[in-house]
């Protein structure tokens, strides 16, 4: 047996006794607001189908932007803003969408704009928004740049299909910005690193995570969620990990932590999920048993994460946390099998 293999067994007994023990339920790291879902089909002002998987910012202002994935009757998205001053309710939600596909010029558009990921770049003075581009090719990743959320420079796309959930990270890392993204190859569905000196030209395409396998919550198929968030022990990421199951999938989240000057090193891993779908909102809808966050906002104390999810692709929901658990509990939660458990 190799020595990470044995390791892992004695690890994951330890895991074993402390979900059993539950640790997860009773202290999670996520609390649920009590209002959730704090966005619904309802509460939108033109008819649609759903709105989830939603980007997120916290405004000079102190409102909370959301930069919601909202799909129409068409069965196709597009992104709509909503702003709220407390976060949770009282939403201003734009008349009309924001950002719609826009396939004649944009071809990759063509079914739609989906699941934006949202990083403010003090360098540009700009947010930056990685979104999923969806046309025949399959799902891509695109990028825009905005200050106000009303007007958009588009770059086209950036990573091409099959990729998606992608962020990029907020300053240049060695002289180059980093995008953190998940392509489909034939290596299976992991998550990358890539290089860029101008945000159009990208590469030095590196694996930083892989998806384990066999019985694993994370097996076969994972994926960035809210962008890393930079911490003073690494770029802390909050990934998803796909579990198929006889009676579909079950999406849940998990912790990495990767280097801050080289984000392809990944320090530290999670051994067991932190959060997954429980709540009746989350366990039923147009996709069950789905929580999908696309984004986050932080307090001034620098430690409180509002984390806004999509739930079963049908609303958008909001739990809060501590920055400073979440890496705490990384300390004491590794897996050993930062490197491919298989
Ligand atoms: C992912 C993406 C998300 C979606 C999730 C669950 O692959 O397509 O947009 O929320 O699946 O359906």
């Amino acid at each position: 047996m190799n020595p990470i293999h044995s390791l892992d067994v004695a690890a994951e007994s330890v895991v074993l006794a402390q979900l059993s023990s539950g640790p997860c339920t009773e202290h999670p790291l996520f609390v649920r607001s009590s209002a959730n879902p704090v966005l619904r089909r309802e509460d939108w002002p033109y008819p649609i189908n759903s709105v989830f998987n939603a980007g997120a910012v916290r405004l000079a202002d102190g409102d909370t932007l959301l930069l919601c994935r909202v799909e129409d009757r068409t069965g196709m998205s597009h992104l709509c803003v909503a702003r709220s001053t407390n976060g949770v309710d009282g939403w201003r939600i734009d008349p009309q969408p924001t950002l719609m596909a826009q396939p004649k010029e944009y071809p990759e558009e063509l079914w739609g704009i989906e699941d934006p990921r949202i990083t403010w770049v003090p360098e540009l003075q700009q947010y930056a928004i990685a979104y999923t581009s969806f046309a025949r090719g399959g799902p891509g990743v695109s990028l825009a740049l905005t200050k106000d959320f009303k007007s958009f420079e588009r770059y086209g796309v950036i990573m091409q299909p099959e990729d998606k959930d992608a962020a990029l990270l907020p300053r240049r890392i060695g002289g180059l910005w980093a995008l953190i993204h998940r392509p489909m190859t034939s290596l299976g569905a992991h998550m990358w690193v890539s290089y860029s000196p101008d945000l159009r030209h990208w590469g030095g395409h590196k694996v930083i995570l892989e998806a384990r396998r066999g019985g694993w919550w994370d097996a076969n198929k994972i994926g960035l969620c809210s962008p890393p968030i930079e911490t003073a022990k690494g770029w802390l990421a909050i990934y998803h990990g796909v579990r198929q199951t006889a009676s579909g999938s079950i999406d849940r989240l998990g912790l990495a932590l990767f280097d801050l000057e080289k984000p392809e090193v990944c320090l530290q891993r999670g051994k067991s999920w932190i959060f997954g779908p429980e709540a009746p909102y989350e366990r039923g809808g147009d996709v069950k048993d789905v929580v999908f966050p696309c984004g986050q906002t932080i307090d001034a104390d620098g430690d409180t994460i509002h984390l806004y999810y999509g739930a079963a692709d049908t609303s958008i929901a909001m739990a809060t946390g501590s920055i400073r658990q979440l890496l705490s509990w990384l300390d004491s939660n590794l897996s050993s099998a930062q490197r491919p458990s298989f």
